[in-house]
Order: structure tokens, then C-alpha cells, then sequence
């Protein structure tokens, strides 16, 4: 499936129904009151986030979506039906913006940051009353209903920006992705190539516990990644939302004298694209300790500082020292604050 982390789409919720005028009519009862009922409430325009979907892709595919009409009020007192809501899903990470069709302005109407909480975004028309409601003393038969209200159109844009507890970081080629399938259920593509990984993957990592850990793999990132080179810069802000990065350099990149410089130019590029994200905190990994030569290993190990953490993504050595890393970082962290969702915000903040 294609990733697609910007669509357009325009929702509208129901209209509510009309209320009924009726009038009673039976044989025996020459003048009767009123028996119209009231119109069905029009159906919500509502989004929730889930975690099975990762694409806005269906969302380039159907772009206009509508919930259903209430249904007019009757005779004999009968109320129309309410229409259904309509639910949209979407990937955990999306927001929704409204375009405001004068000046382009964008508004972040709501960011669908937690899994399974709905968010209203058009309700739906009231339905209109019958005229039982407007019958009095002096006027027993009314003949007056009121109109269901109309529903509500929006045109919103939705932009998915992954969210994840850890980012992988690291040049193409690093094992980011054969990291994520060793240690998640995840199987994402892994060759000998750079720019093998053309999209972000999720994977988790559940301890005992069942506390779930999620890891996004992004595709690697080379110099001048935030001025847009290789695939860098439409894929740094899918690791804005992490808790933390686990910055990923393979041996054979490391220079044996200043293991640490390896991590240098990434960092550059981190802090070029955004000052956040590069005072994020980040594990940093040595990996394919298994093909080093044993001089060169051990030039690394004396030439790292401590926090450096040495693995191999293909055998496992050192995975689980830096899994328990990964999970002491997680819990000493209170949960990722998510943009906070409401009115203002969004504006302005497009950085494709
Ligand atoms: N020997 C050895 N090879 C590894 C290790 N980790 C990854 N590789 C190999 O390195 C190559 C690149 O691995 P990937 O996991 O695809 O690298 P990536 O960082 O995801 O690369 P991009 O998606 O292109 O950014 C593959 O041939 C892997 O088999 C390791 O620990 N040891
Ligand atoms: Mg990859």
C-alpha cells in the first residue's frame, strides 16, 4: 500500500429532518389536533484514530464523505429516525485542519493524536418539530412545523505525522530496519542498498507486562536531508512525535578513533530542520559489530564514551542491553504530550 500522509477531502453531516403539519383525521373525530412528529436528528461527521490503519492513501481515493439525512416526522405522532453518524478512521497521528477558502489560512481543528476517541467535526442538522409542539389554547389545530437545519460542509485537509515512543535515525544501509524486525513483528524491507526503506514503518516491542513500546523506522537520511536531499527532509517530521531517537551508525561508518564524530553530521541535519527535534534525547548505537574486524571493534569500544551502546541487528548481540535502554527511557518519560487539540494552533505550520 502506498503511504500517503497529506490528503484533501470535504465531509458533510446530516440534515435534520422536517417536522410533520399533520393533522388527525378519523372517521368519528371531525376536527382533530395535530399529529405531526418531529424530523430525525442529521448523522455527525465523526473522526477516530485507529492503530490498525498507517495511510492516509484511502483518502486520495474518495474524497467526499457525508453522513446520512434525518428522516421527516409523520402522522400519528410518528418521529422520523435520526440519521447515522458517519465514522471516518484514520491513522493515530493525523490532524485535521480547516482551510479557510478566502485566504488559505489553516486551522488545526483537532489532532487525533490517542486511538479510539471520537472527534466530532460536523454535527449533524436538528431535526425540525412537528406541530404538536406548537398546539395551544387558542390554536388547536396548527398547521405550523419547522424545517430540519441544515448540515454542516468543511473542507479539511489531514496530515499524518506518525506518532511513535521511539524513532530510528540513521544513515541508509545502518540496519534500522533489520533492528525493527528483530525486536518487533514488524517486516519491513531490508537489502544491501541504500534507500531501501521508501516509507515509515511501525513496529512494537511488548514486554512481560504487555506495555507496548512503538518504534517508528523512517527511511535513512543523508547530508543535507533537511534541505531536502535523498528522501530526508518529507520524512524528518515523521520522527518529530517520538518520545526519544535511537540514532543508529554502523561500525563500518565509525571512524575507530572518534566513534562519536560518526553521529555529528545527522545531528547537523536534525538541528537544521528543527531545534526540537534535535534536543530530543537519543540512545546512540554502534551496529554490525559482527562483520568488524576484532582490531577495529576494539579500537571502537576503547574510543567510545560509555552511553555509546554496541549491537548487531542480524545476530542479536547487545539487543536486549539496548531494548532494557529503550524501556528505561520509555518509563522514565511521562507520555508524549500531544498537540494540544482545539481551536488554535495549526496555523502556519506546514513545513512540506
Ligand atoms: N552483518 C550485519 N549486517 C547487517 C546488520 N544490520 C543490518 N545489516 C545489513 O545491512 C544492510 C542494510 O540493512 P537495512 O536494515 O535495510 O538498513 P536501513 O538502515 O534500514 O537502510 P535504509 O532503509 O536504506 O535506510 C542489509 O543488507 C542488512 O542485512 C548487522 O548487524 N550485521
Ligand atoms: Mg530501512
Amino acid at each position: 500500500m502506498r503511504f500517503v500522509d497529506e490528503a484533501s477531502i470535504i465531509v458533510r453531516s446530516g440534515k435534520g429532518g422536517k417536522g410533520s403539519a399533520s393533522l388527525r383525521r378519523a372517521k368519528n373525530v371531525p376536527k382533530g389536533g395535530p399529529d405531526g412528529g418531529d424530523g430525525g436528528k442529521g448523522g455527525d461527521v465523526v473522526f477516530v484514530a485507529s492503530t490498525r490503519l498507517l495511510t492516509l492513501y484511502d483518502f486520495r481515493v474518495k474524497s467526499m464523505f457525508e453522513a446520512e439525512n434525518g428522516v421527516n416526522g409523520q402522522n400519528q405522532d410518528k418521529y422520523g429516525r435520526n440519521g447515522e453518524d458517519l465514522v471516518i478512521e484514520v491513522p493515530v497521528g493525523t490532524m485535521l485542519l480547516e482551510e479557510n477558502p478566502e485566504d488559505g489560512e489553516q486551522v488545526l481543528l483537532a489532532d487525533l493524536s490517542r486511538p479510539d476517541v471520537p472527534f466530532v467535526v460536523c454535527p449533524g442538522g436538528m431535526g425540525g418539530r412537528g406541530n404538536l409542539h406548537f398546539k395551544t389554547s387558542t390554536n388547536r389545530a396548527p398547521t405550523r412545523a419547522e424545517p430540519g437545519m441544515p448540515g454542516v460542509e468543511k473542507r479539511l485537509l489531514l496530515k499524518l505525522k506518525v506518532m511513535a515512543d521511539a524513532g530510528l535515525l540513521g544513515l541508509p544501509n545502518a540496519g534500522k530496519s533489520t533492528f525493527l524486525s528483530a525486536v518487533s513483528a514488524a517486516r519491513p524491507k531490508i537489502a544491501a542498498y541504500p534507500f531501501t526503506t521508501l516509507v515509515p514503518n511501525l513496529g512494537v516491542v511488548e514486554n512481560a507486562s504487555g506495555r507496548r513500546l512503538v518504534i517508528a523506522d523512517i527511511p535513512g537520511l543523508i547530508e543535507g536531508a533537511s534541505q531536502g536531499a535523498g528522501l530526508g527532509y518529507q520524512f524528518l517530521k515523521h520522527v518529530e512525535r517520538t518520545r526519544f531517537l535511537v540514532h543508529i551508525l554502523s561500525g563500518e561508518d565509525a571512524d575507530p578513533e572518534n566513534p562519536e564524530a560518526g553521529y555529528a553530521m545527522l545531528n547537523e541535519e536534525l538541528r537544521a530542520f528543527d531545534a526540537e527535534l534535535a534536543a530530543k534525547e537519543q540512545i546512540r548505537v554502534i551496529n554490525k559489530i559482527d562483520i568488524l574486524e576484532p582490531a577495529r571493534l576494539a579500537s571502537l569500544r576503547k574510543n567510545a564514551p560509555a552511553d555509546i551502546l554496541f549491537v548487531s541487528a542480524l545476530t542479536g548481540e547487545g539487543l536486549p542491553a539496548l531494548l532494557a535502554e529503550m524501556w528505561r527511557r520509555y518509563d522514565a518519560m511521562s507520555p508524549p504530550e500531544p498537540d494540544e487539540t482545539g481551536g488554535t494552533g495549526g496555523a502556519g505550520e506546514d513545513e512540506q
